[in-house]
This record gives structure tokens, sequence and C-alpha cells, in this order.
């Protein structure tokens, strides 16, 4: 199919609304101003042509022409070399894009994500699971992320791909109040979720899952 185009569900259930993956996607392009068209596939029967496009079922995946792609972070790379508001040219800048968008994946998401999981699911009482993953966010993650944004506007210098994935992950954060003790991670959400292309591709994302409400 030609066109690039992005693949997510058909319908999820309210809460995980406006933070379905499929948003990084949609931000990147929309920050490109490429031309693209959403796709949707069934969330609660997933087929064989599903698992063949994304092996764990997961959303999204993007096709490319011929190419598909999962992963939201492989496929803002691949977006990347089509476009420099996305991955700069320059090879330092780049480097620098490349290596926060893999801390932002890499090491502050493996943390953030399971908190938020526990945040969803209301385990933040005093229990061991919710005391060491609020503590490893917080202690080993947070706390030196605080000083990083307090010093720059974006991570690799100029807005990349890096910000869109490091701040996605830290808007779930937020969502839970996480980046309360944080004011310069929180500085960062807004400024980066205050981008017109964050906000037509939230908008967009919320207004996909409402039509098959
Ligand atoms: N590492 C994958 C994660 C994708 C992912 O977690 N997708 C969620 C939606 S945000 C999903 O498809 N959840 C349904 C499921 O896991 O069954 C990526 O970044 O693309």
């Amino acid at each position: 199919m030609a066109g690039l185009v992005i693949t997510t569900f058909d319908w999820v259930p309210q809460t995980p609304r406006g933070y379905v993956r499929d948003i990084r996607v949609r931000w990147a392009l929309e920050e490109a101003g490429l031309p693209y068209r959403v796709a949707s596939v069934p969330f609660r029967a997933r087929s064989a042509e599903h698992f063949a496009h994304q092996p764990f079922g997961q959303v999204p995946w993007l096709t490319d022409g011929d190419i598909s792609i999962f992963e939201s972070g492989a496929i803002l790379l691949h977006l990347g070399e089509r476009s420099e508001a996305l991955l700069p040219v320059d090879l330092r800048a780049r480097s620098a894009a490349v290596q926060w968008l893999f801390a932002a994946l890499n090491s502050v998401e493996m943390a953030s994500l399971p908190w938020a999981l526990l945040a969803f699911s209301g385990e933040t009482g005093d229990t061991p699971a919710w005391k060491f993953f609020d503590d490893f966010l917080e202690a080993s993650r947070l706390q030196h992320l605080e000083p990083v944004l307090a010093g720059r506007q974006w991570l690799a210098g100029t807005f990349s791909i890096a910000d869109i994935v490091m701040a996605d992950a830290l808007r779930l954060v937020d969502r839970f109040d996480g980046l309360a003790g944080h004011p310069a991670c929180r500085d960062y959400v807004a400024r980066a979720t205050a981008r017109p292309g964050f906000v037509k591709a939230h908008a967009d994302q919320m207004a996909h899952f409402a039509a098959a409400d």
C-alpha cells in the first residue's frame, strides 16, 4: 500500500485513550508535516495478519510503501530518516538524539511503565512492589533527569524523536502525579505537549477511539 499508514486498534477502553502508542507516530508525522493515514485492527480479535505485522499482537505499526515496521522507537527512527524536524543530520546532534531516544525507552520507560501499571491498578499502598518501583523511578531516574531537563529545552538541542518518547513516557507518570517533586520534568512535559503536533495527535487519537463507541 502506498504512502505512510499507521495501524492502531479500532477501539480501546477509556483509561488508555490518549496514551496508546500510535500517538508517538502521529505526533512525529505531524511534526514532520508528512502525509499519512490511520488504519484500524480489531482490539478484541487479533488476526494472524495482525501478528504478522506486530509479533506481540500490539499496536502501533507503520507501513511505508512495502516496508512494515513495529516498535514505536524503531518507527520513529525510520521516520527520522525522512525529516530533519525529527532527527538532525549533523552527526554529533544525531548521536545525541539517538542516545536520548534509547535513554527514554530503555532507562526511563523501563522504570516508569511498571510504576504506571501499579498506579493504574491502584497498587500504590504500603506494598513491597510499590515501594520498590516508586523508589526505582524516583531515586534512580527522575532525580537524575531533573537537572538535565532544568538545563535545556530539548534533550538533543533541537526538538527530536527523543523528546517525543521521553515526554510521552513522562506524561504517563504525570498522570498519576509522579512528577510533583520534579518541576523541570513537569515543565518539559508541558512544553512538549503544548506543541501543535502533539495537540493534533492527541485530539485525533481521542476522536478515533470515540468514533467506535
Ligand atoms: N514496545 C512497544 C509497545 C507497544 C504497546 O505496548 N502497545 C499497547 C498499546 S499502547 C498494546 O498494543 N497493548 C495491547 C496488548 O499489549 O495486548 C512499542 O513501543 O511499540
